[in-house]
């Protein structure tokens, strides 16, 4: 028997989705069916293989991390309307993140009296039965379509590969009713070929020449990025533009390491940073390279004289409603391929090497200062455990061979300042803003990097926004530890900040009231140790603080998932 359940899954691992992340139901008996005849007859390992995800936000999010560490979209497997609703806010970060991953959910059949195999034979079918499933997700994905016959399921399940694979990339949703789920086909070629993403584009000549004049030139140049260096190759390429004319780097936002942090050049992070960056103000060329808030205007901006250039995957961020950077030129492409052709210009040029090396000078002992300021910040004040204080007893246990995953909320420049990471691909962020990432994300790249020792570092609320309960379980099934730090202050700082921002000194600031308290507080390493018997402790004490680190990472790196949860000062 091979039918369009067959095909499906055939053309998913043909079309490199090794794991279908899955949540299933009564939309589902055909798939069901394929993989137990595959698994009796032989074949099952042309399926993508079946990771079961008691939650669906998990799903999404292991298949986001797993393409975020790998570059390849795996596939999400949800039930109807309800479990595509479930997908929720992890949907908007793979979307807001532009990382590719294909979602697929069955509909309720569309015939009611047993017209074709598959039709209705439960209540639930007349419930779920809705106008327009695809467009519950359609302002988050790239492509949607409906599998109408086996017939021609291997195009439409590249399609949305290829759509989502090509830049900028984002996660894609297609849709099929049981009846054609269950039609019988003859076996179809699954093969991808001709379905390649859009190769990478390269800046027009006359771009280059513009940015390049512009660099060269500058008295006072700079780069703003923030994912430049999702692809890790290309912050090579951008050391040695930045080396060439001794430009400094500051990462805004980052959801990847895009400069070594310890490279005298690199500028430091900008977040939701209070006050104006001086480097900033002072520039006179600002190239931004891959960016969504390059900076907050109400709060930092660059000179109204500054020459700014904007070259990106997505340089208007055509998704987004409102956005303006005032910059002279927007280019669209390839971050990596940008940058090399930048670099190969520059090196044409007649340069001044005196003001050059002056510049550098100057930059390198600002950045000196700044490690100074760091580190000192990481004293611990007495036996209250400060988030700067914990970073770096998390950085003392890193390797070379550690991934973070960087949930931090409040403490998001805490962690970049204090982790000081260096090699590209070794610290990822969700890339959106919808919380609870970490959870599914850390299975994903686990799956695809096995030979890591994977870190999640996470506030108390995004701790339990990840649905632990549901993660910690996969994580046990499959054999993927991985350790939690929990940056736990008992409550949600961040809409306490965001309320001190607008209102300084309104009530809530005058009477302490801002309902964000998670006092008493659950025994939250306690959770995943229920669900997948992991090392669990909670401490409170600077001076426990090192060993305990250090017997999470042992634990983890023994093969045991673990979660440390750390108490800080209350929010
Ligand atoms: C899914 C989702 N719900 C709500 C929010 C709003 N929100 C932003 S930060 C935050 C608090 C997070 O708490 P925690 O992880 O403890 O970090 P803290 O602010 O305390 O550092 C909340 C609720 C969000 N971003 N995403
Ligand atoms: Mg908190």
């Amino acid at each position: 028997m091979y039918t369009t359940s067959t095909a499906l899954l055939r053309t998913l691992r043909e079309g490199g989705v090794r794991y279908a992340f899955a949540n299933l139901g009564s939309d589902h008996p055909g798939i069901i069916e394929a993989y137990a005849r595959a698994r009796r007859d032989g074949g099952a390992d042309l399926f993508p293989e079946l990771v079961i995800c008691p939650h669906e936000s998990v799903a999404m999010s292991a298949a986001q991390g797993y393409a975020q560490v790998t570059g390849q979209a795996q596939a999400v497997i949800v039930h109807v309307e309800c479990g595509t609703q479930n997908l929720g806010g992890m949907l908007h970060n793979a979307a807001k993140g532009r990382v590719p991953v294909l979602i697929f959910a069955g509909t309720s059949p569309y015939t009611q009296r047993g017209e074709l195999p598959g039709s209705r034979n439960e209540f639930i079918q007349w419930i779920q039965d809705v106008h327009d499933q695809r467009g519950i997700v359609r302002g988050y994905t790239k492509y949607d379509n409906e599998i109408r016959t086996g017939r021609n399921v291997d195009q439409v399940v590249h399609r949305a590969l290829q759509i989502a694979h090509s830049a900028p990339g984002g996660p894609v949703y297609l849709t099929a009713a049981r009846e054609v789920l269950e039609e019988p086909l003859e076996p179809l070629d699954p093969a991808p070929a001709g379905f390649t993403p859009v190769a990478p584009a390269a800046l027009a000549p006359a771009v280059v020449a513009d940015i390049g004049s512009a660099l060269a030139a500058a008295a006072r140049p700079m780069v703003v990025t923030s994912y430049l260096g999702r692809d890790p190759d290309a912050v090579a390429r951008l050391v040695e533009l930045c080396e060439l004319l001794a430009v400094p780097v500051l990462e805004s936002v980052p959801s990847y390491v895009n400069f070594p942090a310890d490279h005298p050049l690199h500028l430091g992070y900008q977040w939701n940073t209070p006050g104006q960056n001086p480097v900033l103000a002072a520039a006179d060329v600002v190239l931004v390279l891959g960016s969504d808030v390059p900076w907050i205007p109400t709060r930092n901006r660059p000179d109204a004289d500054a020459r700014i250039f904007v070259v990106d995957s997505d340089p208007l961020k055509e998704q987004m409603p409102l956005w303006h950077v005032p910059a002279e030129r927007f280019a669209r492409a390839d971050l990596g391929t940008a940058v090399a052709q930048l670099t190969e210009f520059v090196r044409g040029r007649d340069l001044d090497t005196a003001a050059i090396a002056a510049r550098r000078k100057a930059v390198q002992a600002e950045h000196e200062e700044r490690v100074a300021a760091v580190s000192d910040r990481e004293n611990p004040a007495g036996q209250v455990i400060t988030p700067e204080y914990l970073t770096a007893c998390v950085r003392d246990e890193i390797d070379e061979n550690t991934l973070v995953l960087n949930e931090g909320i409040s403490n998001y420049q805490v962690i970049n300042e204090h982790l000081w990471a260096s090699r590209p691909g070794s610290v990822i962020t969700s890339g959106g803003g919808s919380l609870g990432w970490y959870a599914g994300a850390a299975l994903g790249v686990k799956l695809a990097q096995p030979e890591r020792t994977v870190v999640s570092l996470v506030g108390d609320g995004t701790y339990l926004f990840g649905v632990p309960a549901s993660a910690q379980w996969v994580a046990r099934r499959y054999g993927l530890p991985s350790l939690t730090v929990i940056y736990d202050n008992r409550g949600w700082k961040s809409p306490k900040l965001s309320t001190l921002g607008v209102h300084p000194d309104g009530f809530a600031a005058q009477y302490n009231d801002f309902g964000i308290s998670f006092e008493p507080e659950a025994d939250l390493p306690g959770i995943a140790k229920a669900a997948s018997g992991a090392w669990a402790r909670t401490v409170s004490r600077a001076d426990e603080l090192p060993a305990a680190v250090k017997e999470a990472f042992d634990a983890v790196r023994g093969g045991r998932g673990a979660v440390l949860g750390v108490q800080l000062a209350s929010a």
